[in-house]
């Protein structure tokens, strides 16, 4: 079998998505999910000027090769936009590999490792009373884990809530933006939130939190004793994670879980954190991680440390990547969540999927490779627009971490 083609497709059915549509000349095609949130062009640029030369000609079944072509081949090695369109193509290609074969990714990737796959969704509120309510009836739809982010009483608008139905935070404006901070009142609220959530819901769901990177690792540290009480199934990114031996100064402190990574794209980025067991959680997804390639050795890595995964699953990333993370869940041992906001109708009209999603937990059928149809022409009802991630400023108009 011979790459005979590469499709990069932009399209905004409710937000921005890349896809890539590689095709052979046995007319088994397959696709891949290349959004990177805000920064979209640079990796369709990436991809249509710079990889599929490269490409055209080759067997797809080569994936481990073709991997290592695109990435030591370049020179210029990680980052967010190359990993992501080397992320794509690899998708894209065990796509074909498994649908050539006849069966679902999984397969080829160690085959089911469980019947179902177990996923946490978002809950949020303006203040702690819209927040409780929020999360009753986000647990009442059947969800046994749940993020649980609210708005801080003085601050106007924050991460991770919306007043829309669910959160997303990419605008389509000319620049991004502004959300503002204030530490001291975030670490004031979240134990009473957290408090109040708790005696809500009982002990029996998974309460998780993201911090979105904003803390210090001391006051990380803080918010993790804090919190031990209302026993998280994790706080994520607990404080930035340019430098990973940040963590031991929160580990040295806290039981509660940690989870990071959803900005990672190599293993370079976490290689610390998991041989010196500094988390629980490891959040890089499948298409910014570089495709399912170097994922399964990640997760192989992580689980010599007692790391599960959590991949980041937010709705600024295709069904295709979605497809891509529940079938390597399925097949590696150390699997631990998934996160699932939904797709607005828009978009599930042009990702047709095979997964499917019922209380709290994904399954998949045998339908062969990931399982995911992208329909081109209605795609092209919804051309691209330009979209900002928001940026964050404390009180006095510091520029913050967002
Ligand atoms: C999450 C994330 C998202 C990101 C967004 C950026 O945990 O789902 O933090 O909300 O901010 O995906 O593109
Ligand atoms: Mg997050």
């Amino acid at each position: 079998m011979k790459i005979t083609g590469l499709k990069v497709m932009v399209c905004s059915p409710g937000r921005n998505f890349v896809t890539v549509k590689i095709e052979t000349d046995k007319g088994v095609f397959g696709l891949g999910d290349a959004t990177l949130n805000g920064r979209e062009k640079a990796v369709a640029a990436y991809l249509e000027s710079h990889l599929t030369s490269c490409l055209i000609g080759r067997d797809p079944f080569d994936t481990e090769d073709i991997w290592n072509y695109l990435y030591k081949g370049a020179y210029w090695r990680r980052g967010p936009v190359t990993m992501t369109a080397i992320g794509a193509v690899d998708i894209a290609l065990w796509d074909i590999k498994s649908k050539a074969l006849e069966v679902p990714l999984y397969q080829l990737l160690g085959g089911k490792s469980r019947n179902r796959l177990m996923a946490y969704t978002h809950a949020q509120g303006q203040d702690l009373a819209e927040t409780v309510e929020d999360v009753v009836a986000v647990k009442e739809q059947g969800f046994r884990a749940i993020r649980v982010q609210s708005g801080i009483p003085g601050l106007k608008k924050v991460y991770g809530v919306s007043d829309k139905e669910s959160y997303e935070p990419a605008v389509k404006s000319s620049r991004p933006v502004e959300e503002n901070w204030s530490t001291a009142k975030y670490l004031e609220f979240i134990p009473k939130l957290f408090s109040a959530v708790r005696k809500e819901v009982g002990a029996d769901i998974h309460l998780l939190h993201d911090a979105h990177h904003r803390l210090s690792p001391i006051e990380a540290a803080r918010l993790g004793k804090e919190l031990e009480s209302y026993h998280l199934y994790w706080l994520e990114d607990a404080t930035a994670a340019e430098l990973q031996d940040r963590f031991r100064i929160i580990r040295q402190h806290t039981t509660t879980p940690l989870a990071v990574g959803e900005v990672f794209n190599s293993v370079y980025d976490c290689h610390q954190l998991m041989i010196e067991h500094l988390i629980d959680y490891i959040r890089m997804t499948v298409a910014h991680g570089g495709g399912i390639t170097p994922m399964m050795k990640i997760a192989n890595l992580a689980s010599f440390h007692n790391i599960k995964t959590g991949c980041h699953g937010p709705s600024d990333l295709s069904p295709i990547n979605m497809a891509a993370c529940l079938h390597f869940g399925m097949a590696i041992n150390n699997y631990g969540i998934q996160e699932y906001m939904g797709y607005p109708q828009e978009t599930a009209d042009v990702f047709s999927t095979s997964y499917k999603f019922a209380d709290g937990y994904f399954t998949l059928d045998e339908s062969p490779g990931l399982g995911v149809n992208y329909d081109e022409k209605k795609a092209k009802t919804f051309p691209y627009e330009k979209a900002y991630l928001p940026i964050n400023r404390l009180e006095d108009g510091t520029l913050w971490d967002w």
